[in-house]
C-alpha cells in the first residue's frame, strides 16, 4: 500500500477540518463529517481485507450496507485533525447486514465515529436516491447561522427568502432553499430522521440553536454551500435593527433565477 497519509481523502479531511475550525465554527468538538469512498479507492492506501474492530450500530443502515466512509470521530476536536489524522478521523466500511461498521483504519485507541453518524448515515441515504454523484454530509455550527436562528422566523420558506435576498448569489448557489427542523436533543436517532426527512428534497438542513447540515459532490461544492449560507447569515445580522434603504426585489430574484437558469423553490417568490 501507499502510505495511508498519502490517501487525497484523509488530506482533504484534514484541510477542511482545519479550515472551519480557523472559521470559528468547529470550537471544542463540535461539527463532524462523513464521506462516502469507492472501494478502489480506499484500497490503494489502506487493507479493506482485514478490519481493526466492529462496533454495532443502534439505527440498522441496510441501504448503505457494504458502503466506504471516512468520518470524523466522536468527541474529536476538528482543530486536532490536521496534527494527527489517524486518532481523530475513522475509515469504515458498513457491514452486510447494515447493523455494524467496520473501523478499517483510523479511530485509535479505540475511538468511535461522530455521535450525530445517525444524522449522517440516514442523510446519505436519501441523497443518494436523488442524486447518484452524492458523497459528503458536513454538520457545522456556523455562527451567523446560529444567531439568525435566534432572531427571525423559523418558517422555512421565510427563512430561505430572507438568505436569498441577503446577497446577490444566493438564489443560484442553492434554489433549493435551506430547511429547518424543530429544536431536538442532538446525537439522537429522532434527529437523525429528521434531518434526513428534509434531505430528500433539500442540500442544507438547519438545526435552530445549534448549526447547520450540508450535502454534495465534494468538498468544494459542500463547504461552499455551507459558506455561502453562512454568508447570508452575516450580512443579515450587520443589516438587522438597521433602515433598509433598498433590496433585492421578487422581480430581481426571479430575472437572476432566469439568467443563470436555476428554479427556485415554489412558493416563495411573489411575481
Ligand atoms: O460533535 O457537533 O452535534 C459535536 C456536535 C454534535
Ligand atoms: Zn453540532
Amino acid at each position: 500500500y501507499i502510505s495511508s497519509v498519502e490517501a487525497p481523502f484523509i488530506k482533504e479531511m484534514s484541510e477542511i477540518t482545519h479550515h472551519m475550525w480557523m472559521q470559528g465554527w468547529d470550537e471544542l468538538n463540535g461539527g463532524n463529517i462523513s464521506y462516502l469512498l469507492d472501494e478502489e479507492e480506499v484500497a490503494k492506501y489502506i487493507n479493506v481485507l482485514k478490519p481493526l474492530r466492529t462496533i454495532n450500530l443502534n439505527f440498522p443502515v441496510t441501504e448503505l450496507a457494504g458502503k466506504y466512509f471516512i468520518v470524523t470521530g466522536s468527541g474529536k476536536y476538528f482543530r486536532n485533525v490536521i496534527k494527527d489524522p489517524e486518532a481523530n478521523l475513522g475509515v469504515l466500511r458498513v457491514s452486510g447486514n447494515g447493523d455494524s461498521v467496520e473501523v478499517l483504519w483510523g479511530l485509535r485507541n479505540g475511538a468511535v465515529p461522530t455521535s450525530e453518524l445517525a444524522s449522517h448515515f440516514m442523510s446519505h441515504i436519501e441523497r443518494l436516491k436523488v442524486d447518484p454523484t452524492h458523497r459528503i454530509v458536513l454538520h457545522t455550527h456556523a455562527t451567523n447561522v446560529i444567531a439568525m436562528t435566534f432572531t427571525h422566523d423559523l418558517d422555512e420558506l421565510k427563512f430561505t427568502k430572507t438568505l436569498w435576498e441577503m446577497c446577490t448569489e444566493c438564489i443560484v448557489v442553492f434554489p433549493d432553499g435551506v430547511s429547518v427542523i424543530p429544536w431536538i436533543v442532538p446525537g439522537s436517532s429522532e434527529i437523525g430522521r429528521k434531518t434526513a426527512n428534509k434531505m430528500k428534497d433539500h442540500r442544507i438542513v438547519i438545526w435552530p440553536h445549534h448549526g447547520i447540515f450540508g450535502t454534495g459532490s465534494t468538498m468544494d461544492s459542500t463547504f461552499g454551500l455551507i459558506e455561502t449560507v453562512e454568508k447570508a447569515a452575516i450580512v443579515y445580522n450587520l443589516v438587522a435593527g438597521k433602515e433598509i434603504k433598498q433590496r433585492i426585489t421578487d422581480q430581481q430574484l426571479s430575472d437572476l433565477a432566469k439568467a443563470f437558469n436555476v428554479t427556485p423553490k415554489a412558493g416563495i417568490l411573489e411575481v
